[in-house]
């Protein structure tokens, strides 16, 4: 069977060129900062960022969670939305691994922290408190439906961060939606944060890798810390030479998963006992919610969509988060709609 999977970006294959660049990548070791493939692609993320040297990571989380043990120390805290993937969806590992405090404020609907939630919440100089030392921003903020954030946002919240001397980092896993979204380049939506973490392998189709940006300093220990956490890797040129293709030829076509969610949306919102939820479609997610009148479950509606080949992401009772991506095609959007109609109203 023919899969249409929609749980994730994060589920998409490698396409065939990355494949031949992979298996013809020129390698060496990385740890000894020798794989000119990893180097290559390092100073291209950079320079797409406009930030002055980045580091190949295992993944977002280990990129988020490089930031934070760079720019905090135990007991100090990290200011971020209570729908933060670095709050709810990596582990704990800020808490865990860095013994720093997440102090989280509430992401407002539109994905954004609200400038005076951010204002009161960094702490007084009084060792009742952590010291607060990080304000973690999401760009585009997948909890509250895939929205991109705007720039004149970035730059307000990242000043406030600055005027209270905090450091800002950027979890941009799919920063490359925002702008796309936007009509802008990347680096118009990163320029004021001191680091960021895009991912190859989302929308990008990467099989593996996210990169973290930021200054020559900055980096300089963020390898020395990816390094704690066992992630130097050795011949990583392999991984890195689909993150290159990612960067050359996966970007601008992000458009066309953000058209497909916009169809998608379009027609569920047809369908009777769907709504939409959260403002979407947004970039390349769609969450939809069923009528509680319909007495379906969404883990059992998930089930019997899974019989005609369709994956849902369940994200609630009733509620799915629908993602877009490379490999969901142009005709696959009405056998989706197709799928939902017949599982809900086929009686
Ligand atoms: N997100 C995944 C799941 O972990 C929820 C997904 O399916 O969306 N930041 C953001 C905003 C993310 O959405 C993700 C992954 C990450 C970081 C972590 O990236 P990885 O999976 O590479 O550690």
């Amino acid at each position: 069977m023919k899969w249409i999977d929609l749980r994730s970006d994060t589920v998409t294959q490698p396409t065939e060129k990355m494949r031949q660049a992979m298996a013809t990548a020129v390698v060496g070791d990385d740890v000894y900062g020798e794989d000119p493939t990893v180097n290559r692609l390092q100073a291209m993320a950079a320079e797409r960022l406009g930030k002055e040297a980045a580091l190949f990571v295992a993944s977002g989380t280990m990129g988020n969670l490089i930031a934070v043990l760079v720019q905090c120390c135990r007991g100090d805290e990290a200011i971020m939305g209570d729908c933060a993937h670095t709050f709810v969806y990596e582990g704990g590992g800020t808490a865990a691994l860095g013994g720093v405090h997440p102090h989280t404020i509430p992401n407002q609907p539109d994905g954004t922290l609200l400038i005076e939630d951010i204002r009161h919440a960094v702490r007084g100089d009084d060792p009742h408190f952590p010291r607060s030392k990080l304000l973690i921003l999401e760009n585009t903020q997948n909890k509250c439906g895939g929205l991109s954030i705007s720039r004149d946002y970035m730059l307000e919240a990242a000043s406030v961060a600055r005027e209270n001397g905090l450091a800002v980092h950027l979890d941009g896993a799919r920063i490359f939606n925002a702008a796309v979204d936007q009509g802008v380049p990347a680096l118009d939506l990163v320029d004021m944060v001191d680091s960021v973490t895009f991912c190859l392998s989302k929308g990008l189709c990467a099989p593996v890798g996210s990169v973290l940006c930021g200054s020559k300093d900055f980096i300089a220990e963020a390898v020395r810390i990816r390094k704690q956490l066992g992630g130097g890797m050795r011949q990583a040129g392999i991984l890195a030479a689909a993150g290159i293709v990612a960067l050359d030829e996966m970007v601008d076509r992000l458009a066309e998963d953000h058209a497909h969610a916009r169809e998608l949306a379009e027609g569920l919102a047809q369908v009777e006992g769907i709504r939409l939820d959260k403002g979407s479609p947004n970039t390349n997610m769609v969450y939809i919610e069923l009528d509680p009148a319909k007495g379906i479950a969404a883990a059992d509606c998930a089930q019997a969509l899974k019989e005609k080949g369709i994956l849902v992401g369940v994200t609630g009772p009733r509620h799915f988060r629908l993602l877009c991506h490379y490999w969901i095609k142009d005709e696959d959007i009405p056998q989706i709609i197709r799928g939902f109609e017949s599982v809900l109203n086929s009686n």
